[in-house]
C-alpha cells in the first residue's frame, strides 16, 4: 500500500470521527504529523516534590475487585507509570477496586492520571475515568472504610486539526495530573471506584455494552513540608 493510498484511507476514517461520531470507529492512526504533536510516553512522568517521600502505592497488592473486565491488567493502575492505563469493559456497572498498601501507611496527597484507551470520535466521548469514590480503612480493618474523596478529574482535551482540506478531532491526554490534599490518614487499604468516564449520551446510546473505562496511575504520598 503506498503512502499516499495509506493516507487517504486514515483521512476517510478520521473524517468519519469528525463529521459523524456515531459511525466513528475507534482509534483510528491519526496522521504523523498530528501524532508527532500528541504527548510521548515519556510525558507522563511523576517526580514528587521534595519531602513527600515514595509512593506508597507502587505495585499495592489487589484485594478484590467488582471490574468486569482487564482483570489481569489492574496492576497498571498502581505500576508507578502514569503512561500505563488499565481499562475494563462494562460500563455502567462503577468498578471498585480494593487495594493492600501492605502495611498501615500514613498518606496525605493522591497524585491521579487518566489517560484513555478509547474513543468515539470527539462528539461520542472517550473511556478516561471522569468520577472517582475514594475511601481507606479504618487502620488495618479490612471491613471498615471511611470516605476520604469523591473528585472529578479533568478530562482528555478535544482538539481539532486541519489535514488537507478538512479538519480532524481527536483527544489529547492531559500529562498534568491530578492531585488531591487531604489530611493525613492512617490506612492498610484504599478503596477506588470509578463511579463515570468521559463517554457522551451518543456512544452510551449506541455502543452501551461495547463503552469502558480507564485509569492509569494513582499514587500515594506523605508530604512533610
Ligand atoms: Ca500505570
Amino acid at each position: 500500500m503506498s503512502g499516499r493510498t495509506y493516507c487517504g484511507y486514515c483521512l476517510f476514517f478520521l473524517l468519519l470521527l469528525a463529521t459523524a461520531p456515531g459511525c466513528a470507529p475507534r482509534g483510528p492512526s491519526l496522521p504523523k504529523d498530528i501524532a508527532d504533536t500528541l504527548p510521548k510516553e515519556e510525558d507522563f512522568e511523576f517526580r514528587a516534590p521534595e519531602g513527600w517521600g515514595i509512593n506508597l502505592l507502587k505495585d499495592a497488592r489487589l484485594v478484590s475487585t467488582t471490574a468486569e473486565g482487564g482483570i489481569n491488567q489492574i496492576s497498571r493502575m498502581v505500576d508507578g507509570k502514569p503512561a500505563t492505563s488499565w481499562a475494563g469493559k462494562g460500563y455502567g456497572h462503577r468498578p471498585q477496586f480494593t487495594l493492600d498498601f501492605g502495611r498501615e501507611v500514613e498518606f496525605n496527597r493522591l497524585v491521579i492520571y487518566n489517560r484513555h484507551t478509547d474513543m468515539r470520535g470527539t462528539g461520542g466521548g472517550n473511556n478516561a475515568a471522569k468520577d472517582l469514590v475514594i475511601s481507606a480503612s479504618v487502620g488495618s480493618s479490612p471491613d471498615s472504610f471511611a470516605l476520604l474523596s469523591e473528585t472529578t478529574l479533568p478530562g482528555p482535551r478535544a482538539q481539532c486539526a486541519p489535514v488537507e482540506d478538512k479538519h480532524v478531532c481527536f483527544y489529547v491526554d492531559n500529562t498534568d495530573p491530578t492531585i488531591i490534599i487531604l489530611p493525613r490518614v492512617k490506612s492498610r487499604f484504599i478503596r477506588i471506584q470509578i463511579a463515570s468516564a468521559y463517554w457522551l449520551p451518543p456512544a452510551e446510546t449506541q455502543w452501551p455494552t461495547e463503552l469502558s473505562y480507564a485509569l492509569s496511575e494513582v499514587m500515594a504520598f506523605m508530604a512533610r513540608n
